[in-house]
């Protein structure tokens, strides 16, 4: 016989059952320490316009309707993941963006709920859209602009490289801007988990010793993931680096990879390798048929020259990039994401490509 309960699944039932709980310490005036529960679930949010569309989810801005505040909700339809066998990577990115929530150049991920139908991602909202979009408005970005975006690019990535995780797709597109112009990485969807040292025992720390965002035995739950991924085409073309597609594998170096074809591209306005299709595409990546234009900043040219080798143990280091003489002047770190954003202009000694 059916349990009572089962039989009675509403979708208001399914709303509260899959609602997020959030623990919130505040201190009152008298410095007494309170323990706040926020429940967060479909119903607290004002859903509005559709920011973007994949596969297996869409993705729509959103209002508390408590806080006012706006966010981007990650809408994932659950019976099309688990037909398409997907569940995996959508716990790789949960997973991921759990692990990287405290940096201003990364998507942050606030609550995740689910109902009956989808599963539910409550992330940053990115009101300026993508840099890509910049990029085709503008057709190339001045070296004023491009050190600035692609320094915060290279402390987004040192901080997610630091914390065990390969982006493996990075791009113009996935390059979104917040409300003041600065950068916000997103689409952790075929991102690669690394497994992370185990931190060492504190006073304070869960004595359990695991992470509830996280499966509690990494080496077993995220390895398959990582074996079963390396063997699959994981990127966009125009940024997949050598080393994924000869040996179907990726490392930190490909990110860095990923980010010399980006700076290259926001000085011309066009990526370094692309031709009609993705196998020619293929062809020039690991032939290394690339070729600057003559008007390319000489001390630009030196940094992707030493970022687009194709033995990823030859590239520069993310240290050797914020020393290298492109970077000079810059303040990394903290002051990257203070400083007022340069004015945007294009680069106008190099012709924008022909839309
Ligand atoms: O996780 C995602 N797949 C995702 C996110 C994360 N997709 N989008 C939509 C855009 C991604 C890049 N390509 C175009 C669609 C988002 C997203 N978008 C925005 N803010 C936060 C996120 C969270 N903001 C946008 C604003 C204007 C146009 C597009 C996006």
């Amino acid at each position: 016989m059916p349990h009572p309960m089962r039989t009675r699944s509403t979708s208001d039932e399914w709303a509260d059952r899959g609602a997020a709980v959030q623990i919130q310490r505040e201190t009152d005036a008298n410095g007494n320490v309170q323990i706040k529960t926020i429940k967060k679930g479909v119903k607290d949010f004002t859903f509005g316009r559709t920011l973007g569309e994949g596969s297996f989810s869409t993705v729509v801005a959103a209002t508390d309707r408590q806080t006012l505040r706006e966010y981007a909700i990650k809408i994932l339809d659950k019976r099309h993941i688990i037909k398409e066998k997907k569940v995996k990577y959508v716990n790789v990115e949960k997973y991921t963006l759990n692990r990287l929530g405290n940096h201003p150049g990364i998507v942050r991920l606030y609550y995740t709920f689910q109902d009956e139908r989808s599963l539910y991602f409550v992330l940053d909202l990115a009101p300026k859209g993508e840099l890509f979009t910049l990029l085709k408005k503008l057709g190339t970005l001045n070296v004023e602009c491009t050190q600035y975006y692609c320094a915060q690019l290279l402390d987004a990535i040192e901080y997610m490289h630091n914390h065990g995780v390969i982006h493996r797709d990075l791009k113009p597109e996935n390059i979104l801007l917040d409300e003041n112009m600065r950068i916000k990485v997103t689409d952790f969807g075929t991102a690669k988990l690394l497994s992370l040292p185990k931190p060492a025992p504190s006073a304070d720390a869960d004595p359990s010793g695991t992470d509830a965002s996280e499966p509690s035995t990494p080496t077993s739950t995220i390895t398959p993931i990582e074996e079963e991924r390396a063997s699959s085409f994981v990127g966009t073309a125009e940024y997949v680096s050598p080393e994924l597609l000869n040996d179907k594998s990726a490392c930190k170096a490909s990110d860095l990879w990923a980010f010399g074809c980006i700076l290259f591209q926001l000085l011309c306005g066009r990526p370094p390798f692309k031709a009609n299709n993705e196998y020619q595409t293929f062809q020039k990546i690991i032939k290394l048929d690339y070729t600057f234009p003559p008007e390319f900043p000489p001390v630009a040219k030196d940094l992707v020259a030493n970022l687009l080798l194709l033995d990823p143990s030859k590239r520069l280091t993310i240290d050797q990039i914020k020393a290298h003489p492109f970077f000079s002047g810059i303040e990394f770190g903290l002051a990257l994401w203070t400083r007022p954003t340069p004015r945007l202009a294009p680069n106008s000694s190099i012709p924008a490509p022909s839309k």
